[in-house]
């Protein structure tokens, strides 16, 4: 594929379209707001936006997020000038909206997944930023684009989220140069965690607690789970995102090695994630078709509950557990 460059490409582009990722996080998001005002605001050209599911509620704050367009509400048919794919590790996380990026007369990629591989026109893909966020405000920078609050904030969102708050290993040095960089042109630091982290419906938290008094312990607490049944969730009024996070807090645990949650999909039908301290999770998984990554991965299990957590009991202990 020819390799363009950037900027000339934006001047030449009479329509762009930016997508983000199947269920959408706070880097994918923020990343295609910061850009699609970049674009505006540098090139005065409003690219469109494109979500594939449904966007969490507590990214409403973001400005222009009323703007994004659900996949179903585009023309099929129509080709784009220039597609720009915003976090975007393979091409299977646009689902139906790959027809878009092929079809586009200048592919872009900006992301920050060490196994990014699809082809592209111009490729932004940095393993060593901590969030598309990053990377995006790198490309801004050198171009030397103008900045405004909003896509501070939108930026600094991205970056928040990816790295849990500033605490993951990929919080660098640099990233944090980067946030101070964003608050200096206008993001502010305590709105913005507030509506990331202390936005959360009482369902969401009353449906935690219920779930943990409900965990079960194993070897000498190495292991927990906790299985989630569709009943569970309709108790609790089947809101998104119930169970986000649910696996990671068994994780936190000092003992827990491995922490597991099982989901109701159907009947004996589950989907399954797992998250571990130092066990490959990402081959428990593959024992089911799943995978992932080594210490946090997920597969579709099915079996009747108690023989789910047998199944995956088993695969664990040959991870040497
Ligand atoms: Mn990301």
């Amino acid at each position: 594929m020819e390799h363009l460059n950037l900027d000339e490409s934006i001047k030449k582009s009479k329509s762009i379209l930016i997508i983000s990722h199947i269920n959408p996080d706070g880097d994918t998001l923020g990343s295609m707001l910061a850009l699609r005002d970049l674009i505006y605001l540098n090139y005065k050209i409003k690219p469109e936006m494109m979500n594939i599911s449904k966007i969490p509620k507590i990214y409403e704050f973001l400005n222009g997020i009323k703007d994004i367009k659900h996949i179903y509400e585009f023309d099929k048919s129509r080709i784009y000038d220039m597609v720009i794919l915003v976090d975007i590790a393979a091409l299977d996380r646009i689902c139906d909206a790959q027809i878009f990026y092929e079809k586009a007369f200048i592919k872009v990629s900006i992301d920050h997944h060490k196994t990014n591989n699809y082809d592209a026109n111009i490729r932004y893909v940095e393993s060593d930023s901590s969030s598309t966020g990053e990377v995006l405000y790198k490309i801004a920078e050198n171009h030397g684009w103008k900045f405004d609050e909003n896509i501070s904030e939108a930026l600094y969102t991205a970056i928040l989220t990816d790295t849990g708050g500033f605490r993951f290993e990929n919080t660098h040095a640099l990233t944090l140069k980067i946030a101070s960089k964003l608050v200096a042109l206008g993001a502010k630091p305590q709105k913005i965690f507030k509506n990331c982290y202390e936005s959360k419906s009482k369902a969401f938290v009353m449906f935690r607690a219920y779930c943990l008094n409900k965990a079960v312990f194993l070897k000498n607490d190495k292991v927990a789970y906790v299985i989630v049944y569709k009943k569970d969730l309709e108790k609790f009024g089947n809101e998104d995102d119930l169970t986000e996070g649910l696996v990671e807090l068994l994780r936190d645990i000092d003992t827990v090695e491995v922490a597991f949650l099982l989901k109701e999909i159907d009947k004996n039908k589950f989907k399954v994630s797992t998250r571990s301290k130092n066990i490959d999770v990402a081959q428990v998984c593959s024992a089911f078709n799943g995978g992932g990554h080594q210490f946090a991965a997920g597969c579709v299990i099915k079996y009747s509950a108690e023989d789910s957590v047998k199944h995956i009991l088993e695969e664990i202990e040959k991870q040497g557990l």
